[in-house]
């Protein structure tokens, strides 16, 4: 079904849409919160590229500041318990790399996979939010935009020398987002939010990324492949 088609039956004060609200507004919350730990971790990493990685981690501190808002216009309290067992593997995944001086599995992380999730969460969420939420959602997708760029250019402009960490980065961490992703669909439902839908975005953006960093459409192919039995 179109989800346009389910615009006009949403009760933003149900019980029922409040409650999968606690946990989606939440894990984008926590979501916002570990992308600015990890742009703060990264401009340690990348001293050539301090400033820049600062201001990301800025913006995503303003994104996270937004989306409280979004959850305290509703009288939602975020289950933000639920959102930090949600993104608890790939949380330790950036951890271990990044002890390890794993730029490229970092980048890819948070700068790609979280990325492009992020973009395809929002893109699916504009047209069915509040519109409180509307125009904050509308004002962060422009800088996720952002986020993911810089790390298509950093890999790109590093492209021969990262694809072998970047082809095993994605086997273990693209599943996680499958699995995520079925985690909260139903949730997403009561918001609107088509499974399909996120999936088919998400896969024309990470699919795009890859593109642009480098990878011919076979390999775009092949990576994108895996996990989605998860
Ligand atoms: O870079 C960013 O700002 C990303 C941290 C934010 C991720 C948000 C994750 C959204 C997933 C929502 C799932 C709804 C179906
Ligand atoms: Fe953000
Ligand atoms: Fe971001
Ligand atoms: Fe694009």
């Amino acid at each position: 079904m179109p989800q346009l088609e389910a615009t006009p039956e949403i009760d933003f004060q149900s019980e029922l849409y409040k409650d999968a609200y606690s946990r989606i507004n939440a894990i984008v919350i926590e979501g916002e919160q570990e992308a600015n730990d990890n742009y703060q971790k990264l401009a340690d990493l990348l001293p050539n590229d301090k400033d820049q990685l600062i201001g990301l981690a800025r913006m995503e501190n303003r994104h996270k500041k937004g989306f409280e808002a979004c959850g305290r216009n509703l009288s939602v309290t975020p289950d933000m318990d639920f959102a930090r067992e949600f993104f608890s593997e790939l949380h330790k995944n950036f951890q271990v790399a990044a002890a390890e001086g794993k730029i490229v599995t970092c980048l890819l992380i948070q700068s790609l996979i979280i990325e492009c999730f992020a973009i395809s969460a929002y893109n699916i969420y504009i047209p069915v939010a509040d519109d409180f939420a509307r125009k904050i959602t509308e004002g962060v997708i422009k800088d996720e935009y952002m986020h993911l760029n810089y790390g298509e250019e950093w890999l790109k402009a590093n492209f021969e020398a990262s694809k072998a960490e970047l082809e095993e980065a994605n086997k273990a961490n693209l599943p996680l987002v499958w699995k995520m992703l079925n985690q909260v669909a139903d949730d997403a439902q009561v918001l609107g939010m088509e499974r399909e839908a996120l999936v088919e975005d998400f896969m024309i953006q990470y699919g795009e990324a890859l593109t642009n960093i480098g990878f011919t459409t076979r390999d775009v192919m092949r990576m994108s492949a895996h996990g989605l039995a998860a």
